[in-house]
């Protein structure tokens, strides 16, 4: 089934996938780069453009998914592929989008669907671009997917500090020492949270996972077709600046979504539906598993002490137990409040609370 569209956009050619045996076979995101082993977020590009089909042009800023993909005289990319400058993802979109509009309009190339993604990393997108890419959400005429791929630092010039690094993890911006155990102590910035409250007219934003890789094609899918600018933020694993071996990088993004850190979304027309094991923790069908278990298994947390793990797991607890929306809406509502707001605060779920 086709996602219902207002305008003219969705064509139905991208029906949400159902399970694998649904998946497409084709790749469009082959062998011929140089990720790390055990590298997310190339298997977010691989997921990316297997949901999005070969009517897809790909823009990327500069990044890992820049750099490793586009070593010279090789790339994976079976796509059309451009690369674009680090903070110019938005801008990237919007112009590439308003272009393929007016030469369809020109009738100089087919009035055709085609797919404008550009993504960006965690540096590129929630740090140096989000200005571009704020503005092109609200310019809701021309259609464009941006998917930030956040892997918690600037990784491909050996793994800085970014806004979405996790409070307390080294990187090489804040190293542990004997002075100052917690170089980096600011909570990471909730990016898809801002996106689907600051850009009401942007139909569909949502925050997926490699390691649910049907949910994420589902959620790219549904960015695409809906139309207008459309924005996807993904957590990935990345064993050289987590520190962790390779193979273990789908097991973190399970334990990233389980331990409620990274809850799993998408705001469609305003309206917020938690998605996977997000959904059944806040259904009390599933119990949230503590954040130890999930920093435990990262070297970049090595360091912590219990007094950094409780304060980590405290954090996680408010933005379950206090937020407006779980994981999506930090603000919370004063009881005095609730019945002028028309919020009806249920008592939290048992299970929601963690093990
Ligand atoms: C304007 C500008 N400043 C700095 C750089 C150097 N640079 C290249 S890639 C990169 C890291 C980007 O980090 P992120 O967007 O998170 O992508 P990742 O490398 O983690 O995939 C930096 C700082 C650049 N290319 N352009
Ligand atoms: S440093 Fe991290 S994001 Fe970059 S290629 Fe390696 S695993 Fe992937
Ligand atoms: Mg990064």
């Amino acid at each position: 089934m086709a996602v219902e569209t207002r305008d003219t956009h969705g064509t139905g050619t991208l029906p949400q996938i159902k399970g694998v045996k649904d998946v497409p076979y084709d790749e469009l995101f082959v062998s011929g780069h140089r990720t790390c082993q055990g590298c997310e977020s190339a298997l977010v590009m691989r997921h990316m453009v297997k949901a999005s089909g070969p009517r897809t042009i790909v823009l990327g800023s500069t990044g890992c998914m820049y750099v490793a993909n586009t070593t010279y005289y090789t790339t994976p990319w079976v796509v059309p592929w451009m690369h674009t400058q680090l903070g110019a993802s938005g801008s990237a979109a919007l112009g590439t989008a308003a272009g393929l509009k007016v030469l369809m309009r020109k009738g100089k190339i087919k009035d055709e669907k085609i797919n404008v993604i550009a993504f960006c990393g965690d540096g590129g997108g929630a740090d140096m671009g989000i200005g571009a890419i704020s503005a092109t959400l609200t310019h809701k005429e021309y259609n464009s997917l941006i998917l930030l791929y956040d892997n918690e630092s600037y990784a491909n010039t050996d793994i800085q500090l970014s806004s979405q690094t996790p409070y307390g993890a080294v990187t090489t911006f804040s190293p542990s020492g004997t002075a100052k155990r917690l170089m980096h102590t600011r909570w990471k910035k909730n990016m898809p949270g801002m996106m689907a409250a600051g850009h009401p007219e942007s139909r569909y934003i949502a925050a997926g996972c490699a390691a649910y890789a049907v949910d994420l094609m589902n959620k790219i899918r549904k960015a695409l077709e809906i139309g207008g600018p459309t924005f996807v933020h993904t957590l990935d694993p990345c064993p050289k600046g987590w520190d962790y071996h390779p193979q273990y990088s789908q097991e973190l993004g399970h334990l990233a979504v389980e331990t409620g850190i990274w809850p799993l979304y998408e705001v469609m027309d305003g309206v917020c539906n938690l998605t996977g094991p997000t959904r059944q923790i806040a259904e009390g069908r599933k119990k949230r598993k503590p954040v130890y278990e999930y920093l435990k298994r990262q070297g970049r947390f090595a360091h912590f002490l219990d007094e950094d793990v409780e304060h980590f797991q405290a954090t996680v607890d408010k933005m379950w137990t206090e937020w407006l929306i779980p994981g999506v809406i930090p603000f919370t509502v004063p009881a005095k409040d609730q019945a002028i707001l028309k919020i009806d605060k249920k008592p939290l779920h048992e299970a929601q609370k963690t093990a």
